[in-house]
């Protein structure tokens, strides 16, 4: 018999960091059970530790009586149903820090694209518009702008630091201000009429829900462009669709969605001033490698009773 510990896997994540995992546990795969009860139950006497990448409910922990960690993959864990771990005295981690410069990367990449029309260039070029009609129009300059960024925390202070390279006036909001060298806000409202660009960067979840709303947007205004590499559930979809469509938000430049994979078609069908991204900001092959061996690392320590390395109940 083996003498790994048993590992349930909720859902997956990078192939590579998961095959890793078999050095250490006996791996157990909940998402391509046929019958995931089954499995559950024959688990239940001895699974000390649970990972996943998306949802983890009490449900699933109350299947699992002998559970010590959730190791979660992911710095957003708004998926995990935390409060249900901690009254169960499950400990829960995450993936910060591993993919703060990663997704800072890309949320100025998302914003370039959005602003310089990089997707759309690619394809008036593939067209064959360049030759049919010439010089493509004149695009919208990014360096020199003032920038709102909605949360400054750890991928926050990153996309500042890479606006200050870009020669950016930086603006932030947040709960309370920071030991920054940048100008706070405490109304969201205010910030979004004083800037050109608003970058979402907050945690999801009920606190931040629709808290780029209609009165937001109108703020930022015609000329004004929407990053939103936090969660889906931080704007409000509807109204985004409705400000872009009437001109009301100038352009937006979204890696994440309200209910993904699925992007409503209204985002698809415009062309010209949305570039949608696959919520890919932290998957390149190095983070998502770190951010796997965090999780194996966090579970790990959980089975043995040490501290998590990035806990977060
Ligand atoms: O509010 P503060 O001072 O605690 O600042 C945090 C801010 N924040 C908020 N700002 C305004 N209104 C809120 N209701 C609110 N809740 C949180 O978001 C802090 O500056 C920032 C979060 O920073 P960290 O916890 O260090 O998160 P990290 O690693 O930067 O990741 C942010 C999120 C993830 O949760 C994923 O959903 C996404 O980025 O990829």
């Amino acid at each position: 018999m083996s003498t790994k510990p048993d590992l349930l896997v909720v859902s997956p994540w990078y192939s590579a960091a998961m095959a890793e995992l078999d050095a250490h546990f006996t791996v157990h795969k909940l998402w391509e059970a046929d019958d995931k009860a089954g499995l559950l139950a024959s688990i239940a006497d001895r699974c000390e530790a649970i990972a996943g990448s998306s949802v983890c409910g009490a449900d699933i922990m109350d299947a699992l009586p002998r559970a010590k960690v959730i190791a979660h993959h992911g710095v957003g864990y708004d998926g995990v149903d935390v409060k249900a771990a901690t009254e169960r005295g499950i400990k829960v981690s995450n993936t910060p820090d591993v993919l703060s410069d990663e997704v800072a990367d890309f949320a100025l990449g998302l914003l370039l694209a959005t602003c310089r029309r990089i997707p759309q260039a690619d394809r008036y070029v593939r067209a064959g518009r360049w030759e049919s009609d010439g010089d493509m129009p004149f695009t919208k300059r990014v360096h020199g702008r003032k920038v709102g960024i909605l949360g400054l925390g750890r991928i926050g202070i990153e996309i500042a630091r890479r606006c200050e390279a870009f020669k950016m006036d930086i603006a932030y909001h947040t709960r309370g201000p920071k030991d920054v060298p940048y100008t706070y806000y405490g109304d969201l409202v205010s910030m979004a009429r004083d800037v050109d660009f608003l970058i979402a960067i907050v945690p999801g979840g009920a606190g931040t829900r629709h808290m780029v709303n209609r009165q937001v947007l109108d703020a930022l205004g015609p000329e004004g462009v929407l990053v939103n590499v936090a969660r889906g559930s931080v704007v409000d979809e509807a109204a985004l669709i409705e400000a872009l469509k009437e001109g009301r938000l100038g352009a937006a430049g979204l890696d994440v969605f309200d209910k993904e994979p699925k992007v409503p078609q209204a985002l698809k069908d415009m062309t010209e001033n949305v570039v949608l991204q696959p919520h890919q900001a932290s998957a390149t092959h190095d983070t998502r490698l770190a951010m796997g061996r965090l999780v194996m690392e966090n579970a790990l320590a959980g089975i043995a009773g040490k501290p998590l390395i990035t806990r977060v109940n």
